[in-house]
């Protein structure tokens, strides 16, 4: 353990891991944040210490959750400038680009919520799976361009992040109808579109969303429903490029059942994966501050994005 990690990076990190913090936007949020206090409160007197303390740090936060790709690509934008010959300057640096990042986030979140906004119309009825900020952006922006928009919101088990969503739609006076994630197929004749986030978006166009995703996604294309997915370019996930795949979080069976009732059962295997694959033939949109994209295109944005490769500032 490394003891120049400053104690709010390792009470960032801790609360990711328990999902205190979730979601890839606000994580990717939390972890610029604690890159910055880590280069503020820094004591180290020469820029090469600043640097291996920052590297240390960026470690701690990359090694807590593994699936949202907006974690490691914002450890990547905050740290990318890290040359100076001063410490004041790399300290500099880090706050300015992790402040700039914070408020390139919440720029993008406003233009893709104009992009899903501009879909959906008077009257419509949107379901939601999880809790996604963007989604939420999306349906603000419907909101506040005078639409009315009801929600039909799973629940979205086992950790119930439906009950955040019913929740931010409510406090905008949103009607909200809560199902049981077992009853979207049964309701999605019902409603006009299907909009949730991403944790990643592949080179190929798939869809990394929270477990559940894929079903809805399948279901909703043989009911004819469209399914957008708001996800702004944060979500981009560059290894994907090379061939790479995105590791798929498995959480603690306890989330699914706890030691009672597992007991009483008997010996069973539980198994508890937090996300899943949407292929991109299920998608018809993927809305980006960007405008919105047909997942056959993202390959190309991507190339613009991230051309010349990235850098891990978390290795050695
Ligand atoms: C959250 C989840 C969200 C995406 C997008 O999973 O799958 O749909 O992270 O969220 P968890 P946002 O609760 O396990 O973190 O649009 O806010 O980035």
């Amino acid at each position: 353990m490394d003891s120049a990690v400053h104690p709010d990076v390792r009470e960032t990190a801790e609360a990711i891991d328990t999902m205190e913090i979730r979601g890839a936007a606000t994580i990717a949020t939390a972890v610029a944040e604690a890159l910055a206090t880590q280069a503020a409160e820094s004591d180290a007197t020469d820029p090469e210490r600043f640097r291996a303390e920052q590297r240390a740090a960026a470690r701690v936060l990359y090694e807590t959750r593994p699936t949202a790709v907006s974690l490691p690509n914002a450890l990547r934008y905050v740290l990318q400038d890290m040359e100076g010959h001063s410490v004041e300057v790399l300290r500099d640096s880090v706050v300015r680009s992790a402040t700039e990042f914070q408020r390139r986030i919440e720029s993008a979140q406003e233009d893709l919520g104009q992009v899903g906004a501009n879909r959906l119309r008077d009257g419509d009825t949107v379901m939601t799976h999880c809790h996604s900020t963007a989604v939420v952006a999306c349906i603000r922006a419907a909101v506040e361009q005078g639409k009315e928009i009801h929600a039909m919101v799973k629940e979205t088990r086992p950790r119930n992040q439906g009950h955040i969503t019913a929740t931010q739609l409510r406090e905008m006076d949103v009607p909200v109808t809560l199902i049981v994630d077992s009853a979207a197929r049964r309701y999605l004749n019902d409603v006009d579109h299907v909009l949730v986030g991403a944790d990643s978006i592949a080179a190929d166009g798939s869809v990394i969303n929270k477990i559940g995703t894929c079903g809805l996604a399948v279901n909703a294309r043989d009911c004819g429903t469209p399914i957008a997915v708001a996800a702004g370019t944060l979500k981009f996930h560059p290894d994907t490029l090379t061939g790479h795949t995105v590791d798929i979080e498995m959480r603690d069976e306890r989330e699914v059942i706890d030691d009672e009732t597992r007991a009483e059962i008997g010996d069973i295997e539980v198994l508890n994966p937090a996300f899943d694959v949407t292929p991109p033939r299920y998608v018809d949109a993927i809305l980006t501050e960007r405008g919105q994209f047909a997942p056959e295109g993202v390959a190309t944005l991507m190339r613009e994005l991230f051309g010349e490769g990235t850098v891990d500032p978390w290795d050695e």
